[in-house]
């Protein structure tokens, strides 16, 4: 409490409520110095009534869980923060029509912004994936997910695709260990 009232006012991030001491104490409900996929989850929002994605929230702590002690300590959860308002701006930015979800033109829009090559069809099948309320477009953590997923498989592709044509020929065992290296 002491620290949440010393902080109030003293730099802008606790003005605009983005001060990471004071989201910490916010977050970090049982105080165990360790924030937890429910406490993580419990903070976010996605935007709609309904909980925020735990497979999201699980990729997202696992990232900066340096000891895979299954939660994040404060420094960790100063990285998860910015990576979450991160997301939140790239969100926003191509939410064009300021709907709250990203529908396929948008998650196209976006996909092609970070220099991704897909077909329209894919993107059909990428929108039936990820879009857990059946809306036909998807919420701010399964954006989130989508983006996280695609990035992960596409590092492991082009690991085996040294000369980057954009196919690959791998063995059963080496597809085993490709699929290993993301499930
Ligand atoms: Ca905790
Ligand atoms: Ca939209």
């Amino acid at each position: 409490m002491r620290f949440q009232l010393a902080s109030a006012g003293a730099c802008c991030f606790c003005v605009l409520g983005l001060c990471p001491g004071v989201k910490w104490l916010k977050v970090d409900k049982d105080r165990s110095g360790v924030i937890s996929d429910t406490e993580l989850q419990q903070a976010l929002s996605n935007g709609t009534w309904t909980p925020f994605n735990p497979v999201t929230v699980r990729s997202i702590i696992s990232m900066f869980d340096r000891e895979n002690k299954g939660g994040v300590n404060f420094n960790e959860f100063a990285g998860v923060w910015k990576y979450i308002t991160d997301w939140q701006n790239i969100f926003r930015n191509y939410d064009r029509d300021n709907s709250g979800f990203i529908d396929k033109q948008e998650l196209k829009q976006a996909l092609t912004g970070f220099g991704y090559r897909l077909s329209d069809q894919f993107y059909g099948t990428l929108i039936e994936k990820f879009d857990r309320q059946r809306k036909g477009q998807v919420a701010f953590d399964d954006f989130i997910q989508c983006c996280i997923v695609l990035q992960r498989l596409t590092d492991v592709f082009r690991r085996y695709d040294t000369d980057q044509d954009g196919w690959i020929q791998v063995s059963y065992e080496q597809y085993l260990s490709m699929v290993f290296n993301i499930v």
